[in-house]
Formats: structure tokens, sequence, C-alpha cells
């Protein structure tokens, strides 16, 4: 990030003040193809996309070096089936049921990756069909399983998909990550949704084609049915019922995109969408938050802790550690509660404090593996304070034991804003 960029990007929150980030003014009415990586800098990325928060595709000329779109394909573009297994066939791999509906997904068994395309090579056979339905390989950790050697040899992360705080919190941790493949036949599809934890995600077709389908964020609302939940399918003729799906004359049509092989979909914030595989075809891709939905993680949190709290109010009065009890529920139903919201943030904020600490000395020599320039660590402290005093504000929070923390929430926080007032020039 340059200084420039940094100082549109802190006025750009400024402005918001203190508003989540969502995709102010009308809604696009169709999806920016980005076509030359020479002509595309990561700041005209942040100004045009990730501030406004609106999504984008780039072509395949910004992948055209990855290994795996040379090594997992044939020369006719279809899936290499005897490559992959050859070096992948032992992996265990989760496979959901896409004929199969349990609330608004699909059910999910695990099986080790050669029956996987057995099955798949025999539902082509069957011409797209099979009797054991339609199976979708989704949300392989293929990075953690291991089995990589050099990831470099697989893909390269795009330089706009860099500041990604999820991933780089769990390589600190060594236990998880946000990085996944997807392959299916055609017909396999994903059904309508946000992503985890309101995170950006990027997605790259190794092979074959996607169809995606774009809700910006708040319009999912008039998507509702009369009982308040969201479709599991936005095309199904359900929707056209006014009696159960009341608010759908104010729908717009959600936005579709046909993303091609080796293209690159950036789906921001926030947008709930449904994705579609049109040809056999292997996908990458990443979840990712940063500075930028930092915020809006922090407002999902916020609305998950209410909806526990809604869910158990009846025993309020009578259970003595009842706000307890909704964290402990909360990290099972989303994964994080406020205590590791804040061990989240402060992995974050140290690691940038220590960069900013380093570069205020005029100390700027090479950090290994940090990877991060100055304007870019100064312009995350600057978000981090934001969403920080928030938290440290919420009532919820207030509650949590906090006595074991170190540093205290308070105490870091002041380390932001000092740090952040020096860091003004830079
Ligand atoms: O490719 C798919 O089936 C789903 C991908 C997706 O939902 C995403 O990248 O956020
Ligand atoms: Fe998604």
């Amino acid at each position: 990030m340059d200084r420039e960029t940094r100082t549109f990007a802190e006025r750009h929150y400024r402005d918001l003040g203190g508003r989540v980030p969502g995709c102010d003014g009308p809604a696009p009415r169709s999806v920016t193809f980005i076509q030359e990586p020479d002509a595309f800098s990561y700041a005209d990325f942040v100004k045009g996309f990730l501030l406004p928060n609106l999504p984008c595709v780039f072509s395949s000329a910004f992948t055209e070096g990855w290994g795996s779109r040379r090594r997992w394909v044939t020369s006719a573009g279809k899936p290499d089936f005897e490559y992959l297994l050859q070096k992948y066939g032992d992996a265990v791999v989760p496979v959901a049921n896409c004929g199969v509906r349990e609330y608004n997904s699909n059910p999910k068994e695990h099986m080790p990756f050669r029956d996987y395309i057995s099955y798949w090579k025999e539902y082509i056979q069957g011409g797209c069909s099979s009797p054991r339905g339609c199976l979708y390989l989704k949300d392989w950790h293929l990075c953690r399983d291991s089995l990589v050697d050099d990831l470099e040899d697989i893909f390269t992360l795009p330089v706009y998909f860099s500041s990604d705080w999820l991933n780089e919190f769990w390589d600190v941790l060594n236990v998880d990550d946000y990085r996944f493949v997807y392959a299916g036949p055609r017909g396999t599809w994903s059904p309508f949704h946000a992503d985890i934890f309101r995170s950006f995600s990027w997605s790259v077709n190794i092979c074959g084609r996607k169809k995606w389908l774009f809700c910006p964020p708040g319009q999912e609302e008039a998507l509702r049915d009369c009982h308040g939940n969201l479709p599991y399918d936005v095309t199904s003729a359900e929707l056209l019922d006014t009696r159960l799906y009341p608010r759908i004359q104010h729908s717009s049509l959600p936005l579709e995109v046909i993303q091609e092989a080796g293209e690159m979909v950036f789906v921001p914030s926030g947008w709930h969408h449904q994705v579609y595989n049109l040809d056999d075809t292997i996908s990458i891709n990443h979840n990712w938050v940063n500075g930028c939905n930092l915020a809006n993680m922090w407002h999902f949190l916020q609305q998950e802790l209410q909806a526990v709290q809604q869910e158990i109010r009846e025993w309020k009065d009578s259970m003595p550690d009842w706000h307890h009890h909704c964290q402990v529920i909360m990290k099972s139903c989303t994964g994080i509660n406020f205590e590791e919201f804040y061990h989240f943030l402060k992995v974050i904020a140290e690691k940038r404090l220590l960069i900013l600490r380093q570069g205020l000395k005029g100390d700027t020599g090479d950090k290994p593996g940090l990877g991060l320039n100055l304007q870019q660590a100064a312009f995350d402290v600057g978000r981090l304070a934001d969403v920080l005093a928030s938290v440290i504000a919420h009532i919820d929070f207030q509650r949590v034991d906090t006595s074991a923390f170190s540093p205290q929430p308070e105490e870091l926080l002041q380390q932001l804003e000092d740090t952040m007032a020096a860091a003004e020039a830079l």
C-alpha cells in the first residue's frame, strides 16, 4: 500500500463515521471485468473494489503462471484425474450431497479422494447422473492437510488478496486455515449464503466454469420468507409465492456472472451468493478478513451473540452463568466468541505494532515473513483501534472475564492509539 492509498482509505472510514461498510449507493447492474494485470495495481483494487465492497472478475491472465493450471488440467481443459489421483489419491476429503437439503446447506461425508474421483468418472459416464446422487467436494483444506510440498507449485497468492488476517492468524496458531479446494462435475452447486464471519472470498477456476448469482448486502432482506428465513435456492419457483415470500416484490434480480477457466472472482463482504458448476470444475478459494471488512466481522459477531441470547432468553434469570453460556454456545455455532475475537485482534495488532515501531525507529530493513509495508501496517493499526474501541465498549465484552488477558484490552488500545499518532508522520 502506498501513502496516497492509505490516506484515501483512512478518509473513507472517517467519512463512514462508524457505519458498517456495505455497498453504498445503488447496487451495480453488472460486475466489472479486469483484463490486464499490468494495468491494474493494488491501489486500483483497494479504491475500486475493496473499499466500496464491490465484486469484480479478473481475467485468466492474472493466474497464467499457476502450477495447478498446468498440472491439474489436461490439454482438453478437463481435470487430469490420473495426475490428481497419483498426487492426492490418499487424502480424505469432505463431500457434500447437493441433492439433500439440511436447513440451508447440504449434509457432508468424508471419503478418500480416490473414491471421489471414481464417483466423478461414473457420473460423467452416466451422462451427468449417478445413483449416488450429486456429490460435490467442498472446503478441502489442501494446504493444511500438508500434502503439499510446495504451495508455489499450485498457486501464487495475488497481491490484491495479500492482506489476509484470517490466514495470518491461523498460521500463527498452526491449526487451521481458510484456504480451500472445490471440485465437482457439472450440476454441482452451492446454495445461497454469505461467507463465514462476513469475510471476503476470492475464487479461481483451475478448470471448468461457474455461474455466480450475487445479491448486494441488505438486499437479501427482501428474500426472507414469512418466518424470516433466507432461501436455500434463490432460483426456486417457491419465491414467486407472495404468501410465503411477502417481500419478494421489493427484491431485484441477482447479478449474474459467468466465470471462465482461469478467471478469478472477488466476492465482497456480506454479499450473498449462489454458485453453479457449469462443467467439470476445480477451483481454489480463500476466505479472508482484513482492515477493510474487520468492522463487518465485528458487526456480524454482535448479531450472532444477539441471536443466541434471543434463543435462550427464557433461562436468563434462572441460570447463574447465563452470559458465559451464551458465549460458549456462540463459540460452537459461529466458530468464534468475543474472547477469541479479542485474541485475533491482539495477534494481528502486536505484529503490526512491531513493524511500525521498527519503522518509526528508522529500521526499515526486510522483516522476513511479514511481507508488509509500513503504510499497510499503519492503515491496519487504525482499523484495529476503531474496532477494538467498539469491542471494549460492548456490554457483553465487559461481562467476559478478561483478567488473564495480556495485554489488557485497554492497554492494547492505548498502544494502538499511540502508535497511530506516531505513524501520522510516516
Ligand atoms: O464455488 C462454489 O461452489 C462456492 C464458492 C463460494 O461460495 C465462495 O468462494 O465464496
Ligand atoms: Fe461463498
